[in-house]
């Protein structure tokens, strides 16, 4: 349980999750790592608070949390291994999976390295602008050692909770981000507009697809994958997923460590995915597109 009242954390990423992480955690006064001023940020919750993280300098951290995109972690932290010795724990908290085998590799030729822990929430943000983010949706967020440890666990940061099966969380949320993201970013809608007639037919198809190729690569995935997305994506109905949110602001996304290693995984074990491979085509196409999305739900 969480008692550290002197815990020091410092945030690798100011996007929308981790300016929401920021908030948060307030009260610790978190730091923002990888930058060389001071960032701010306004969080919008009901009322609108203003967030001021002033820069890591490199000294003694319980945490480093990083929440960049899966596809930034390595270039985000190497430039930071001279302070890594300082660190001890890192948490990444991102979708998509690969990230934290590649991560993990690097750190193992670390002198000193920080013990990785992985992250995953339900939270919902999202970036109305550079510096505003908007807290769309309370959620969970679970965390575990990526490599098991007989140690004792340390205290976690605050509002997050410590689980023994962080790996199977995270092939859970792979595989409702599997059909949520991509399915989103093809159709440039929000989450809940995938359950109407339009599209009902392709979301369960791709559910399918991705149940079985789970099934084939022995991952475990939630005990109804269809029923687990369309209840997400009821929950979730008014959101933009965040590979629609990245698509929208030219950013890169995620879907390379989504589907992107669904499909890498998948080949190399010899496991169909004609639903999957022709989704990753279509969304290449589909992302030079021009941009456009459905008019906000009223009151949003
Ligand atoms: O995790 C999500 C995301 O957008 O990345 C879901 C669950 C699809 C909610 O939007």
């Amino acid at each position: 349980m969480y008692t550290g009242a002197m815990m020091t954390i410092a945030i690798l990423g100011a996007g929308a999750i981790g300016t929401l992480m920021a908030y948060h955690w307030r009260q610790l006064h978190p730091m923002i790592a990888g930058a060389d001023q001071p960032v701010m940020r306004q969080l919008q919750h009901q009322r609108s608070t203003s967030l001021t993280l002033p820069a890591w300098q490199g000294h003694e951290l319980d945490w480093l949390v990083v929440c960049t995109k899966a596809s930034a972690t390595l270039p985000a932290l190497q430039p930071l291994a001279p302070h890594l010795a300082n660190v001890k724990h890192i948490a990444l908290l991102q979708n998509g999976m690969g990230q934290q085998h590649a991560l993990q590799q690097w750190l193992d030729q670390q002198p000193k390295a920080p013990q990785l822990w992985v992250a995953s929430t339900t939270e919902g943000a999202y970036r109305r602008s550079p510096s505003e983010v908007v807290y769309a949706g309370q959620g969970d967020t679970v965390i575990g050692p990526w490599r098991s440890t007989s140690e004792p666990w340390p205290p976690l940061p605050p509002r997050w909770q410590g689980v023994e099966d962080i790996q199977q969380r995270l092939f859970h949320k792979l595989a409702i981000n599997a059909v949520i993201n991509p399915l989103t970013a093809l159709h440039r809608c929000r989450n809940g507009k995938l359950l109407t007639p339009a599209h009902r037919p392709q979301l369960l198809a791709l559910c399918g697809e991705v149940s079985a190729t789970f099934a084939a690569l022995q991952w475990p995935q939630p005990a109804e994958l269809t029923a687990t997305v369309i209840k997400v994506a009821e929950a979730t109905a008014y959101n933009q997923s965040s590979t629609l949110q990245d698509l929208l602001a030219n950013r890169p996304t995620e879907l390379d460590y989504i589907t992107g290693f669904i499909l890498s995984q998948a080949q190399q074990n010899s496991v169909s995915t004609p639903l999957q491979q022709a989704l990753a085509q279509q969304l290449k196409l589909k992302l030079k597109l021009k941009p456009s999305i459905d008019p906000p739900a009223p009151g949003r």
